[in-house]
């Protein structure tokens, strides 16, 4: 396979202007019959191109231009291609080719998932269906007919208004659907089968009255609740926030269980993964309630900010996923509490993200060249791609990026546009000059900024220097300086924010400091003394800020930091130097011993009023293991785990009865309730039962089994169960974990939970329970749930086995990787990513990861995996 790059990008010879499909469905024989009116492209800088179009897997029935049939000697046709050399200016192309969704199990294009036919188009999926001009730069209004078996397919649904329908004969029946609003290909959907509608309707600002549907299996009707509410939130929200209506007058959602990644956006009929759309409280988690808001939001907000305002290419993904993610960011932090919104993410983009761009995929924000569109549906893309926007924001203040994001959709709507265009729009209403500002978009690699300060207690000033610089990365050797804003501010002894004065400007006590140079310097004056810096509130930019905090500086921010963000992060820090302490204990084979300043810590803020118990979970919660890992050029895994494990037990005795304390103040009996107080109280009173069983007592373990007994909800049962189930002796969670399966076993999702929590189980023997596991009837290899719930949950989540020493972990994922290569290309090169991450380990690890590399790599590759590969061993 060929890199496709940036830099060759030429607007296409030829535009659709109207497409009609018609889909005569079948399991193993549909029949897709399009008929395109096309003309050349006026823009277009070549002439007399040949029609080009893309088509994957597809067998050629029929071939006509203008009604005359097209023989063999009238076009190329390729693997990837059907090209016609000679075509007029103007003119209708009709092709009839059949497809094979029932054995499609790479899930692109059309395909079956529990019987029912759904689609998946966004890359590249549409090629897959029929030829076509596959890329998103091509803007055609739609018009699709469907016919199927009545009994079997009773519900048919496309993109738009529903125009006709009725019976056929044979027991068939049609739908015809037509979308006003021209789109990609890459946007277009289509759904048939047996579902089953929960209905409900939104008036838009305007007084327009929209229909929502959510169609979902009949087993689901009773999961649909929230998937609404938090819909019409969502409608409602980008109305008040970003002067944003809908736009067509029905707004349908599709669940489906197979289905490669979250949602997807097509307009008017998103098709979402049932894992992001389903939720009741009896079977699904709080934080399952959350992603099912969140990501609701994330597909509706795209109705704007990908639909009516499209990409030019692929390159540009991140135009929309960052900013959507962004928007979506927002959204739920008006919904929910704002900082732990914050901690959370930021957690996973320090976590994730950031070892991705450390890792051999590391790519920019706007990559320059790829082979397989797919692999960079990326944490880059979408979670640095939003952390990028968010900057914008903090750089131009609230109120202008609004007036940039207003101008943007207003300049561009229905058109497929660039970062640029959008950066363009910022630049326009705020007058800053963006130029540097673009390296963001262009630079790969997680920046580092090492902040110091100086107090003159004669002078009276305290001067801050930042210094930035950002790691090679691959095909970058040498970066250049960022514009990084860097939200601050001086923390008094009083605890309180001191104003601050720098060469005679007053500056407020909070600041988005530029940060443009390699080095900078900023003296502050009248300060009587020496003041605390709180630098990078909000995590106001991704990257990585160090300073040398001392263990009571840090305390001291945990408790006066008027940044809630910082408060948290001051609390990681920390926990870090307690554990990297251990770490090196550990490594010279010394006798452990917990940093006291950690556990005084702890005990402090559990013995403190609580006045936010949201926050204060998040805050009670130790880094993780991949986040320490993160913070090692060599990563020593067993250390790192030993030195958690030791700095848990040890917290979790020193401080048993303060942590019962609390659990018990926030468990109660009464009915579940989605507030957000009842939500804190549910996530303090099970960390703290994490806390209580980490002592393996007996006590703390009856109460966990009291707990799961008892629960009137997911949230509640599943922390418990995984309490039970992760406790060193493995027949304490036997029984726990037989009565779950026996009470769920119907329920897919559910079932999901099941095998994440054994496969993370943080001892030997999980290894042996997944693949015993993957003989269960609930599990499948063909349903990417179950592959992530599986066997990512062992590889992702429990570190410690997958990177056994006896490289049976590494074994294992090669081979189901090798195995998912045949099946589901694109699940097999994400599923691969923890191998490809040999650099910091040590030398042992290295070969054995690199010898599993090397033997999937003697495998007929997919594009998606052999990309993957090739990079990870270069
Ligand atoms: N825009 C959607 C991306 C997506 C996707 C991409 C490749 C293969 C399968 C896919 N399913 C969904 C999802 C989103 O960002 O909203
Ligand atoms: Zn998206």
């Amino acid at each position: 396979p060929q890199p496709i790059f940036l830099k060759n990008y030429l607007p296409p010879a030829f535009l659709v202007q109207q497409v009609h499909l018609n889909f005569l469905l079948d399991s193993t024989q549909t029949r897709v019959i399009s008929r395109l009116e096309l003309e050349r492209n006026p823009a277009s800088t070549q002439a007399n191109l040949p029609l080009e179009l893309d088509g994957q897997n597809l067998k050629i029935i029929n071939l006509q231009l203008n009604g005359q049939c097209l023989t063999e000697a009238d076009y190329q046709l390729t693997e990837q291609q059907l090209i016609l050399p000679q075509v007029p200016d103007s003119f209708v192309l009709e092709i009839e080719v059949e497809i094979d969704p029932l054995n499609n199990t790479a899930l692109e294009g059309l395909y079956q998932s529990s019987g029912n036919f759904c689609t998946q188009c966004e890359a590249e999926g549409f090629r897959r269906i029929t030829f076509y001009p596959d890329r998103p730069d091509i803007l055609s209004k739609f018009t699709t007919r469907i016919e199927a078996d009545k009994s079997r397919f009773p519900v048919l649904l496309s993109n738009g208004n529903l125009i006709a329908q009725g019976d056929l004969d044979n027991g068939k029946h049609f739908a015809e659907w037509q979308d006003p609003f021209p789109k990609p290909a890459y946007l277009f959907a289509l759904v048939a089968g047996n579902l089953h509608a929960v209905k409900d309707s939104f008036t838009t600002c305007s007084g327009r009255q929209v229909a929502l549907e959510l169609w979902v299996e009949e087993q689901n009707l009773h999961k649909c609740e929230h998937a609404l509410r938090s819909l019409k939130a969502a409608m409602q929200w980008d109305e008040e926030n970003y002067g944003r209506e809908y736009d067509l007058d029905i707004y349908m959602i599709v669940a489906v269980d197979d289905f490669n990644m979250g949602a997807m956006e097509n307009k008017g009929l998103n098709v979402f993964n049932s894992a992001c759309v389903l939720a009741e409280p009896k079977s699904e988690t709080d934080a399952a309630f959350n992603r099912v808001e969140s990501v609701v939001a994330h597909e509706y907000f795209h109705n704007w900010s990908g639909n009516r305002v499209t990409c030019r290419d692929w390159f540009q993904l991140s135009l929309k996923e960052g900013f959507t993610v962004l928007r979506d960011q927002q959204f739920s932090a008006d919904m929910n509490s704002a900082a732990v919104e914050r901690i959370q993410q930021v957690s996973m983009l320090r976590t994730a993200q950031f070892a991705e761009d450390a890792g051999p995929t590391a790519h920019p924000v706007r990559p320059e060249s790829y082979i397989e569109i797919n692999n960079f549906y990326t944490l880059t893309i979408y979670e640095k791609g939003a952390e990028v926007v968010r900057m914008l924001s903090e750089l131009l203040g609230k109120e202008t990026f609004r007036k940039g994001a207003d101008l943007y959709f207003a300049r561009f709507d229905g058109q497929a546009v660039t970062v640029d265009d959008f950066v363009a729009c910022m630049a326009e209403v705020s007058g800053l000059d963006l130029s540097q500002f673009m390296l963001w978009y262009s630079q790969a690699g997680t920046p580092e900024v090492a902040a110091s300060g100086v107090y003159n207690p004669t002078e009276k000033t305290y001067t801050l220097t930042l210094k930035q610089r950002t790691p090679a990365t691959p095909g970058q050797p040498v970066k250049q300086p960022l514009l990084i804003p860097i939200k601050m501010g001086l923390v008094g002894a009083a605890g309180v924010n001191i104003p601050m004065e720098v060469n005679g400007e007053f500056w407020s006590t909070e600041r988005v400091v530029q940060l443009k140079e390699a080095e900078q310097s900023f003296t502050f004056h009248h300060l009587e003394a020496e003041p605390v810096p709180s630098l990078l509130r909000g995590f106001s930019a991704p990257v990585k800020l160090s300073f040398d905090y001392s263990r009571e500086q840090l305390a001291f921010l945990m408790t006066n930091d008027s940044d809630g963000f910082n408060r948290w992060d001051a609390g990681q820090r920390l926990a870090l130097l307690a554990i990297q302490s251990l770490v090196a204990q550990q490594q010279a084979g010394e006798t452990l011993e917990l940093d006291p300043a950690l556990t005084s810590a702890y005990e402090k803020l559990l013995k403190a009023p609580v006045s936010d118990p949201a926050i204060l979970a998040e805050m009670l919660l130790l880094p993780s293991e991949a986040y320490l890992a993160e913070q090692y050029e060599q990563v020593d895994i067993d250390a790192i785990h030993q030195a958690s494990e030791f700095a848990r037990t040890s917290l979790a005795k020193a401080l048993y009865a303060e942590f019962l304390r609390l659990y018990q103040d926030h468990h109660s009996s009464a009915d579940w309730s989605p507030e957000a107080s009842a939500v804190a109280a549910r996530r303090l009173k099970n960390v703290c039962l994490t806390w209580l069983v980490a002592t393996e007592k007996p006590e703390a373990l009856q109460l966990a089994e009291q707990q799961f007994k008892q629960a009137n909800n997911m949230t509640d049962q599943l922390a418990a169960l995984t309490c039970l189930a992760h406790a060193k002796d493995a027949s304490v969670g036997k029984e726990a974990l037989e009565a779950f399966v026996k009470q769920w076993s119907q329920d897919a999702l559910v079932m999901d939970s099941w095998f994440s929590v054994q496969a993370s189980r943080p001892y030997p023997d999980a290894l042996d329970k997944v693949k015993t596991l993957q003989a269960h009837s609930a599990f499948s290899m063909k349903n990417p749930n179950k592959v992530r719930a599986l066997i990512s949950a062992f590889v992702n989540q429990n570190r410690v086995n997958f990177h056994a020493k006896d490289a049976s972990g590494y074994q294992f994922l090669a081979d189901k990787v090798i195995e998912l290569n045949q099946l589901n290309p694109q699940i097999a090169s994400r599923l691969v990513i923890p191998l490809t991450r040999f650099k910091r380990m040590d030398k042992v690890r290295q070969n054995l990861m690199k010898i599993e590399l090397e033997r999937i790599k003697q495998e007929k590759l997919s594009a998606d995996l052999f990309e993957v590969i090739e990079k990870a061993l270069q």
